[in-house]
């Protein structure tokens, strides 16, 4: 599946493109929604060992199960599902699930087409990447310190702005794409066309993560309302964002990131593999046991340095976070 003229222009043109029917919704997409009913059921017995929840809710649907489970421990498991590592703190038991279904995304044929189509044939899996769970707002517990829910809207941001100055000459791309059908009421993405032609802009940290000011802002948004199968591909300075889930289903979506062979991935500590190369075909990492194997092995190292440094390169000292 390759792009049309008009979509590479597009693409250059607007920061992002839509592109329909990327997957298969059952052949592509099904496999890694089984996969995850897995790993909720090993999350609610541990939690029911643990003493944490007072039923495995083995009874529910795959949403109202994670929605439960979430509400009767009153915390959000999103590292428990993630297919990445958090950016401080990892432990030896830090959770994280990189499976075989979910590296047959990252490798997924005609993902890879489409992204070849933007960055070229030679493709690294960049290690920026994540599932995201998100539940209903009004059922997502809150987050004492802050008072506001463990996991809600991204707020505004380009996704240069969250990885080290090592990327900023990259073409890491973004690649976004919903596990289910999504709009604005379930909190699908939203993105300001154009604006990476504005280059890096100043981001600030803040308890909702780091995010683009308001009054930096220019234009309006567009969502991205989206089927099952769908993907945007979006570049690293398109500013974007997440609406609230005000449905009462959960929200579901991957991201991932690539950039050409060679290029730093922004997070060095982390591990990416090469997804094609069309020139060094024997180079590709085609075993999912092997990709797991080197998130596991990242986990076990971290856990044993001190600090592995922040990926934040912003101070809250700028005067536009005033
Ligand atoms: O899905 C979301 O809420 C935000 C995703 C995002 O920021 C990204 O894919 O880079
Ligand atoms: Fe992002």
């Amino acid at each position: 599946m390759q792009l049309t003229t008009e979509q590479i222009a597009q693409f250059h043109e607007d920061g992002y493109v839509l592109v329909k029917g990327v997957f298969d919704p059952q052949e592509d997409i099904d496999p890694v929604i089984e996969e995850y009913k897995s790993v909720l059921d090993n999350l609610a017995h541990d939690l029911y060992a643990a003493g944490e929840i007072s039923s495995r809710y083995e009874e529910l649907p795959f949403g109202e199960r994670l929605i439960a489970i979430y509400q009767d421990s009153g915390k959000v498991h999103a590292q428990y599902f993630d297919f990445s590592l958090p950016q401080a703190n990892v432990q030896a038991d830090t959770p994280f699930w990189a499976g075989p279904a979910v590296f047959r995304m990252l490798t997924n044929e005609r993902l890879l087409d489409v992204t070849e189509s933007i960055i070229g044939g030679e493709i690294y899996s960049n290690p920026v990447q994540h599932v995201r769970l998100k539940p209903p707002e009004r059922l997502t517990p809150i987050n004492p310190e802050t008072g506001r829910v463990q996991l809600g809207k991204t707020p505004v941001h380009q996704d240069h702005g969250v990885v080290l100055p090592e990327a900023d000459d990259t073409q890491m791309l973004t690649v976004w794409f919903p596990l289910m059908d999504v709009n604005v009421e379930n909190g699908c993405l939203c993105v300001w066309p154009g604006s990476h032609h504005r280059g890096l802009i100043d981001h600030c940290p803040s308890t909702r993560g780091l995010s683009v000011p308001g009054k930096l802002l220019q234009g309006k948004a567009v969502p991205m309302i989206m089927q099952k199968g769908d993907a945007v591909f979006m570049h690293k300075q398109t500013l974007h964002a997440s609406y609230a889930n005000t449905s009462d289903q959960i929200r579901w979506s991957f991201d991932l990131r690539y950039n050409p062979i060679g290029q730093p991935t922004g997070r060095p500590a982390f591990p990416g593999f090469v997804a094609r190369s069309r020139n060094h075909p024997e180079t590709m990492l085609r075993e999912p046991a092997e990709w797991e194997k080197l998130w596991r092995d990242t986990r076990d190292h971290l856990a044993t340095v001190e600090d592995a440094g922040s990926f934040n390169r912003w101070n809250a000292d700028n005067p536009v976070c005033a």
